[in-house]
């Protein structure tokens, strides 16, 4: 079945519940009628462009994404978190035509033309661009092994083959309500926890932003919340600030139907804590912008099994290969399926890389386990950082460290912490007077969306490096803990 997701999120009766956000509760009708208001409004947007989106979580955003595809357009989502100079590098990249974007975000680097969210509805339903499942429906940029993000294609198809695996896998069915507080310009939030639930026939309950307490005063509403590990690590951490709320959160969490994590590795600690609280580990499952979810552990609590992603998701292909692309019993994990992307947009060495004879080549590592669970055992590359569940790329940092005048060297590495399973952080060399590494942090800021900023700045006197001069990263790693040893970073 070849399928688009907006089409699949049409089908919804008007008066089923589709969002709630700070301003109330929206009826798919309601956010249908703001979808072509801003449609009709949107007439310059042309079917295949790219289009940056800049709203905040809730209503607006779901119905400003749907007035883009209603057009033929393509989303690029964008943080409130990247200051003005990357949103215009994004934007430039992925070679946008417009942006949606509040009034209050608007940026002066971004030369894009602005176009106002979907807030008002429209009486009739607009014209409809010419439609296919191939068309690109998201651009999402993900750092990597490159110093520049690159811009991954997903699909109406790969959106919608997705959600139905997951709505499947995980019963996200018409009662199903999710509680959001997952950034919206990464898979996670769109395509793994969103879709899926609409797409069910579910609705999404959106926080402005993820807070502890908040979150847990939120479950009273909600019975499904999808995080990553550093998300459970703080809710852990309020639930046991709050003594005298202890009773009625352990009631709140015990009530939820599933609760799952990704982006990242949950160390078995706080699984074993969740369970306390909620009475099953959370479900594990592996991902990655260009797969969606690969593999996943079962609904069925009993049946997962900790410190393990699960077994693949049906019609994800999975083979592990070894260095010369042979399957092997450990190694890299490649990825062939309908869910799987389009490519990097205009990036034909990424794709040169990225790709053999159709499977994608993931960059993690990984043995199948009895049954068929994959049991994760790190990357490939050492210049990836997992950082709360956003992948920073080193060397993305790194370019920007180095046009520092201040900086004669630079590296960045990921050093392994408790709250936010890596940390990211750079050793420099000052090129003469000693400077402040906090001043260094917020210099960093107007370049950076402030997650990839360094969680510290270290000066050293020499970067270690091998005979040929290329810095040992793994050694740096080693000095750095050392260095760092009981800090909070
Ligand atoms: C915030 N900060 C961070 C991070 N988040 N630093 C490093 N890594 C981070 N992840 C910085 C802030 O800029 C601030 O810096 C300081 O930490 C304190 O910020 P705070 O307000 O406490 O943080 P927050 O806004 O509450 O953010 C924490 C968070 C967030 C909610 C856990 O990191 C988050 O939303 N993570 C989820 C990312 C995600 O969705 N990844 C999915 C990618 P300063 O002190 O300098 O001001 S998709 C994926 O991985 C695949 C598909 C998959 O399998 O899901
Ligand atoms: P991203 O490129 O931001 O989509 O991040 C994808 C990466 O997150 C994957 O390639 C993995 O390295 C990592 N990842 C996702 N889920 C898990 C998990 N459950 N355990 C360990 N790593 C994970």
């Amino acid at each position: 079945m070849t399928l688009r997701i907006a089409d699949a999120l049409d089908r919804h009766p008007d008066d089923h519940i589709a969002v709630i956000d700070d301003e109330g509760v929206h009826t798919w009708g309601q956010l249908r009628r703001r979808a072509w208001g801003a449609a009709a409004a949107w007439s310059e947007v042309q079917p295949g462009d790219h289009v940056g989106l800049l709203v905040r979580p809730g209503a607006a955003w779901v119905a400003s994404l749907m007035a883009l595809w209603h057009r033929g357009a393509a989303a690029v989502p964008l943080s409130a978190l990247h200051p003005g100079a990357e949103r215009g590098r994004l934007l430039d990249d992925a070679k946008a035509t417009h942006w949606v974007v509040e009034p209050a975000e608007a940026s002066a680097e971004v030369r894009q033309t602005q176009l106002a969210p979907a807030w008002t509805d429209a009486c009739g339903e607009p014209g409809r661009a010419q439609r296919h499942p191939s068309e690109t429906a998201l651009i999402l940029f993900t750092s990597g092994t490159t110093g520049r993000p690159k811009g991954a294609q997903l699909t109406q198809h790969n959106l919608a083959h997705q959600s139905k695996l997951l709505s499947e896998a995980w019963r996200l069915g018409g009662t199903t309500r999710l509680l959001h507080a997952l950034p919206l310009h990464h898979m996670h939030g769109i395509a793994i926890a969103l879709m899926p639930t609409l797409f069910g026939g579910g609705a999404a309950r959106f926080l402005p932003r993820f807070d502890a307490d908040a979150v847990w005063e939120a479950f009273g509403e909600v019975n499904v919340w999808m995080s990553v590990p550093t998300m459970y690590h703080r809710l852990l951490a309020a639930f046991d600030e709050q003594v005298a709320l202890q009773d009625e959160r352990r009631a709140r969490a015990a009530a939820l139907k599933l609760c799952t994590s990704g982006s990242a590795a949950l160390p078995v600690t706080l699984a074993a804590r969740w369970q306390e609280l909620h009475g099953h580990i959370p479900l594990e499952r592996y991902g990655m912008t260009e797969i969606g979810v690969g593999c996943s552990n079962p609904f069925d609590a009993a049946a997962r099994r900790r410190g393990t992603v699960g077994p693949s998701l049906p019609t994800q292909e999975m083979r592990i290969v070894d260095a010369d692309g042979a399957d092997a019993d450990e190694g890299e994990v490649w990825v062939r399926g309908p869910s799987v992307f389009a490519g990097y947009f205009e990036r034909p060495e990424a794709n040169d890389g990225a790709f053999v004879d159709g499977w994608f080549k993931t960059g993690d590592v990984g043995r199948f386990e009895d049954g068929g669970y994959l049991k994760l055992l790190g990357r490939n590359s050492v210049d990836i950082i997992k950082s709360g569940g956003y992948k920073l790329s080193a060397l993305e940092i790194e370019e920007v460290f180095r046009n520092h005048p201040a900086i004669d060297q630079v590296a960045v590495v990921g050093i392994p912490a408790e709250a936010w399973g890596e940390a990211a952080v750079a050793a420099i060399v000052p090129r003469g007077e000693p400077i402040d590494p906090d001043t260094l942090r917020t210099w960093s800021k107007q370049h950076l969306a402030a997650y990839k900023v360094p969680r510290r700045v270290v000066p050293v006197e020499a970067l270690p490096r091998n005979a040929l001069g290329k810095v040992t990263k793994k050694a740096l790693v080693a000095q750095l803990e050392v260095r760092l040893a009981g800090q909070d970073l």
